[in-house]
């Protein structure tokens, strides 16, 4: 089973590309599972995603990486022991620091048999200056693409070659060693490469 965390900022994209992805990998012979993690009392992602017929394990409450860390571990070991889907793809809050998610699952991989997959965090690139113009956000927003083995710009759809190209620099200023991927869920672009990049990185 191997885990994939896809992350970044609220609203950057996130459940749109899982969505996307999700019904591609769900195609092929493999099993996927997907975790959404939702701050709010409805677990909206939860019911789009389970429209598609995919695995759906709301776990709720507040930030997988911390509060419910015990209930992450508990959810990724009914679903290794029950489920066995070949990939778990996590959607943690828009808060959530990806690090935090990793240092819960590694403990546990060699026990429940996981692969650490890459974690993709997408950057807004409607966004992006706003995100990284408020020190507090700033902070937020650069721990999580520190955090990232490939960086997706996202929405690149509906932004200018050059406001791309800029948030392209500001991606590889804070994150020199990431994979950097232009997305548009919407258009299609960079899909195959971020599928690509599930299958094969796997983090020792
Ligand atoms: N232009 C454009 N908009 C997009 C794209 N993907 C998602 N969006 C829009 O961005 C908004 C947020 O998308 P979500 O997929 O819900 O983002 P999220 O990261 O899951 O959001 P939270 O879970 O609330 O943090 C929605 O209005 C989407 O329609 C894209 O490829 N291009
Ligand atoms: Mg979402």
């Amino acid at each position: 089973m191997k885990i994939i965390q896809i992350a970044g900022y609220l609203g950057s994209g996130k459940t749109s590309l899982i969505v996307t992805l999700g019904r591609s990998l769900a195609s092929e012979t493999n099993k996927v599972a997907i975790l959404v993690n939702e701050v709010g009392e409805v677990p909206v992602d939860g019911k789009v995603i389970e429209e598609f017929g995919l695995t759906v394990k709301d776990i709720g409450g507040g930030c997988i990486c911390c509060q419910v860390a015990g209930n992450l571990l508990l959810t990724l070991k009914s679903l290794s022991q029950k489920v066995k889907p070949d990939m778990v793809i996590i959607e943690p809050t828009g808060m959530a620091v990806p690090n935090s998610v990793r240092d819960v699952v590694k403990p546990v991989a060699g026990k429940l048999n996981l692969t650490i997959g890459p974690t993709i965090v997408l950057l807004d690139t409607l966004r992006f200056e706003k995100l990284l113009g408020y020190e507090t956000l700033k902070r937020l927003v650069s721990t999580q693409l520190k955090d990232a083995d490939v960086i997706a710009l996202s929405k690149v759809d509906a932004v200018s070659e050059e406001q791309r190209k800029k948030a392209q620099d500001a991606a590889a200023e804070i994150n020199p060693g990431a994979k950097v991927i232009g997305l548009s869920t919407f258009r299609g672009d960079g899909l195959d490469e971020i599928m690509l990049a599930m299958r094969e990185i796997t983090i020792p």
